[in-house]
């Protein structure tokens, strides 16, 4: 066959070991015209990357390329051949948020529960990469985002709607897109397979509660739920644990918990393993991951945080006052309810960084919020002018409520550099 891969990043050099693999010709159609490739492979790059997709017998789709470019009869993704190809069951996640932390979480119950488990997707995997050593009777775990889900042909067995709240709005081009792109992951379930819904969130109620399969909500008393009057999480009326058994910080890390609960409840059908994975899974890196304490101050990287809500949460996870590190690029989103959390959420002081800066002063000065400071260009720069500002028992908090292309690489740069910054102060 020729199979044109369109773009060649992290999923594209997946699909070319893949389909090469199988003898066929590749051909790697990508916008930047100045792309490493291996020698000796065909290419179609620059502006026209995208143009006579017709000539070839497959194409596969990155999920950064938007599937209403793609003017092509067979098109793929490497979601789909996944999909398609795993032998064993997939557990999927989606949501705007808390994504990775759940499919994390999931893989550790079902590993303390004995099973073997492959973590991949949205999260840095390719799936394909796991697919050589996938068993039957192993378990598949795969963070989806809307970019991969929005053509799927396929839903996971047990599928995962996490929070849905405005997000990527510079991509999709209006939230029905979005959302209807998130609800792919339940659309092609069927009889026996179980879809899992946050039941306080109405986009993800709404989609749970449309889907074909079996439905299981979380945050409400039928499924898994905080008991707050015993200070317990619950599966139904089974006691999973306590909430100070919860290792991830923050109360927005329960609903998390909760959606792990489900979907491995009805896998394990026992609290021990699940509990033991819930004490012992602190978060991953750049999630509200301390990384130093100099002078009394706690340096807290949230670099992860790319918009409102997921700033909010982190505000709202320290009842210690705080020194907030805010913006970055521009993803065409409203800071009005940010604005709020920080007047309420005990911030000493405001350091407003990248393309947003401007944007996020205006939303402030409007909530009547004026302990702000223009943050230097530079990592080091900002982290001094942040420690300046602290005092002993305060948090210093990078959680941006932004994208960081505009001063860094990625956002794992951005909180690789903020960790380093931090740590030089002592
Ligand atoms: N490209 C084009 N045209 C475009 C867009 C991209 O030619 O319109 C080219 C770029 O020049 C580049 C390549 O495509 O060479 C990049 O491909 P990509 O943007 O699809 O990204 P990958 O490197 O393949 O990584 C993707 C996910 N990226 C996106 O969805 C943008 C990664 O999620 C994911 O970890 C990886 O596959 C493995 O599955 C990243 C992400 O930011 C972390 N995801 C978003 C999020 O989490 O909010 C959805």
């Amino acid at each position: 066959m020729k199979v044109a891969i369109l773009g060649y990043g992290v999923e594209g050099q997946a699909a070319l070991t893949y389909w090469q693999n199988q003898g066929h010709e590749i051909t790697i159609c990508d916008a930047n015209p100045n792309l490493k490739l291996p020698s000796g492979i065909k290419t179609q790059l620059g502006p026209d990357y995208l143009s006579n997709l017709s000539h070839f017998d497959l194409v596969v789709r990155s999920p950064g390329i938007k599937p209403s470019q793609v003017k092509a009869a067979n098109i793929t993704s490497v979601t789909n051949e996944f999909l398609e190809e795993c032998p064993a069951k997939i557990i999927g996640v989606t949501g705007t948020k808390g994504k990775g932390t759940t499919t994390t979480l999931i893989a550790k119950i079902l590993e303390a529960a004995g099973h073997t488990v492959h973590l991949g997707g949205n999260i840095g995997t390719p799936a394909l990469n796991l697919l050589p050593d996938i068993e039957p009777e192993d378990w598949v775990i795969l963070e989806l985002s809307s970019f991969q889900l929005m053509d799927a042909r396929r839903s996971p067995h047990i599928a995962v709607m996490l929070m849905i709240a405005t997000d990527h709005q510079d991509w999709h081009p209006n939230m029905a897109e979005y959302v209807a792109a998130k609800q792919q992951i339940f659309a092609h379930q069927g009889p026996g397979d179980l879809a899992i819904y946050n039941a306080c969130n109405l986009a993800s109620l709404e989609s749970g509660l449309g889907a074909p399969a079996d439905q299981l909500p979380y945050n409400a008393r039928d499924g898994a739920w905080v008991d707050l009057e015993s200070s317990t999480i619950k599966m139904g009326d089974t006691i999973i644990c306590k909430t100070s058994d919860i290792a991830l910080p923050g109360r927005h890390n329960w609903d998390n918990v909760c959606a792990a609960v489900a979907a491995t409840w009805p896998i394990v059908q026992d609290a021990k393993p699940i509990k033991q994975a819930i004490s012992g899974f602190t978060g991953l890196e750049h999630r509200l991951e301390k990384v130093a304490t100099v002078n009394g101050v706690t340096y807290i990287d949230d670099s992860y945080s790319t918009n409102s809500e997921t700033a909010i949460a982190a505000i709202q996870a320290y009842a210690e006052p705080k020194v907030l590190i805010l913006g970055g690029s521009d993803k065409e989103a409203s800071f009005d309810r940010l604005a709020e959390a920080v007047v309420r959420g005990d911030v000493r002081t405001a350091i407003l960084i990248g393309a947003t800066a401007p944007k996020l002063k205006v939303a402030l000065k409007n909530v009547g919020y004026d302990q702000i400071q223009e943050g230097p260009a530079t990592m080091p720069g900002i982290v001094r002018l942040a420690a300046a500002a602290a005092k002993p028992g305060d948090v210093v908090l990078l959680s941006p409520a932004c994208a960081s292309f505009d001063l860094f690489p990625n956002y794992k740069e951005r909180g690789r550099l903020f960790a380093a910054a931090a740590k030089a102060l002592l």
